[in-house]
C-alpha cells in the first residue's frame, strides 16, 4: 500500500485531456454539450463561468451515456489514487484489524456482486452485516444530531435529536452529521476493505479515489407534498456524480415496501434512453414517475429491495432508482457510501 499517490486536480485534468483527444466519434463530439465540455477542457472557457456538474450531466443525457463510455475506454487501467481519507487512517486501521470484519462477510459474494452490478446495475447481498457491527453503527446514529432537509434541497442549519426529528413535520428526511462519518472507525474499516477497493477498481477499470459518505433518517408523512417526495429521492431519478461511480446502501433498520424500500430498474444503468419520447427533451434535473418508466422497461425489471437491518445493496445509481415513500409513522435509517473515479468540482478550481 506504499504505492498510494496523492490525488490532485492536475492528475484528473491530464486524464480529461487524454479523454478529449481520444474522442473520435463525431456523432458524440459534435453534440453542443460535448463541444462545450471540450472547449472547457482546452481552457477556452473560464472555469468559473460554467457549472461543470450541469455541463457533464447534459453531455451524459444528450449522448445517451456514450460520452461516459468513451471516458471509460480512455481511462482504463489508469492508476488513480484512493486516498482522500488520509493514509494515516488507512494504515492504522489496517494494522489494528488483522482480518477486516467486512471482508469476512462480503468477499464470498464478490463475483456474484460484480457480475450483477455489471449486468443489472445492482446487487443485494445474501449475507447481512454482522449484528454486533450493525448495533455499534446504530448506537452512533441514535446519539447523533440530525439536520432536516428543507424545501429547495436546502439543508437546515438547526440540529435535532432523533426524538425531535420524529415529532417534527417540517421535513421527511433528516441527515446524520458529518462528524459521524469522520469519527467512525467502523466506516473507515468498511471503506478500506479489500472488497470495496477491489469491487470499485474492477467496475471502474481504474482506481476509485473519492469517497463520499452520507446517511439519513426518513419518515412517513400522510400529507407529504410532491416537492418533498421528489427532493427526498422518493421519486425515480438517476445520479451523475462522476464518470463512474457506485453507491453502497446499508440499511440500519428493517425495511419493507411500507418503510421506504429502495427500488431500482434492473438494467437501466446501461444506456440512457433519450430516444424514448417522454425523455427526449428533459431538463438536466428531473424526476420520472413510475407510469413513464413502466412504458420503457419490462414490469419485472422493477426491483423492490426490502431487507432486514444490516442489508447491503451495491448499485450503479446512474440507473433509475428511488426510495419508496414511507407510510405515516414508519421510519427508515440508511447509510450510504459512494465511490467515484473523478471529482467534477476540482475541475473548476484549476488555476
Ligand atoms: O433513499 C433511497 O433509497 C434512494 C436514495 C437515492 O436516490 C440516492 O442516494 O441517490
Amino acid at each position: 500500500m506504499s504505492s498510494l499517490v496523492t490525488y490532485t486536480p492536475e492528475l484528473q485534468y491530464s486524464q480529461i485531456h487524454k479523454f478529449v483527444s481520444s474522442l473520435q466519434d463525431s456523432s458524440i463530439s459534435s453534440l453542443p454539450s460535448v463541444q462545450r465540455f471540450i472547449r472547457f477542457s482546452r481552457g477556452e472557457l473560464p472555469p468559473q463561468s460554467i457549472n461543470i456538474h450541469e455541463l457533464i450531466r447534459r453531455a451524459w443525457i444528450d449522448s445517451n451515456k456514450k460520452f461516459f463510455e468513451y471516458w471509460h475506454l480512455s481511462s482504463r487501467n489508469q492508476s488513480l489514487p484512493f486516498n482522500n481519507i488520509s493514509n494515516y487512517i488507512y494504515t492504522s486501521v489496517r494494522r489494528r484489524t488483522e482480518v477486516n470484519r467486512f471482508d469476512q462477510t462480503l468477499l464470498p459474494e464478490f463475483t456474484s456482486c460484480l457480475k450483477s452490478v455489471v449486468k443489472n446495475g445492482f446487487y443485494k447481498f445474501d449475507s447481512l452485516i454482522p449484528e454486533n457491527i450493525v448495533n455499534t453503527l446504530k448506537d452512533t446514529i441514535i446519539n447523533d444530531d440530525l439536520t432536516p432537509e428543507l424545501p429547495g434541497q436546502i439543508r437546515g442549519t438547526a440540529s435535532y435529536t432523533r426524538e425531535q426529528c420524529l415529532s417534527n413535520s417540517d421535513s421527511i428526511r433528516f441527515f446524520y452529521s458529518k462528524l459521524l462519518f469522520r469519527s467512525s472507525r467502523l466506516l473507515t474499516e468498511f471503506i478500506y476493505s479489500d472488497f470495496i477497493c477491489s469491487l470499485a477498481s474492477a467496475y471502474f477499470c481504474s482506481r476509485p479515489f473519492m469517497v463520499y459518505t452520507t446517511g439519513w433518517l426518513s419518515k412517513g408523512k400522510s400529507n407529504a407534498t410532491r416537492e418533498e417526495i421528489d427532493q427526498a429521492a422518493q421519486q425515480f431519478h438517476f445520479d451523475v456524480d462522476a464518470f463512474k461511480f457506485l453507491k453502497i446502501f446499508i440499511y440500519l433498520s428493517d425495511v419493507d415496501a411500507d418503510s421506504g424500500a429502495h427500488q431500482f430498474y434492473s438494467g437501466s444503468h446501461l444506456a440512457f434512453p433519450s430516444s424514448f419520447p417522454p425523455l427526449q427533451s428533459i431538463p438536466n434535473y428531473f424526476r420520472a414517475p413510475q407510469e413513464t418508466l413502466s412504458r420503457l422497461y419490462p414490469s419485472n425489471s422493477l426491483q423492490t429491495l426490502a431487507g432486514r437491518q444490516g442489508t447491503i445493496i451495491v448499485e450503479d445509481t446512474s440507473g433509475f432508482h428511488r426510495g419508496l415513500p414511507l407510510l405515516p409513522d414508519k421510519t427508515r435509517d440508511v447509510l450510504i457510501i459512494q465511490l467515484k473515479d473523478s471529482h467534477f468540482s476540482d475541475l473548476t478550481q484549476r488555476k
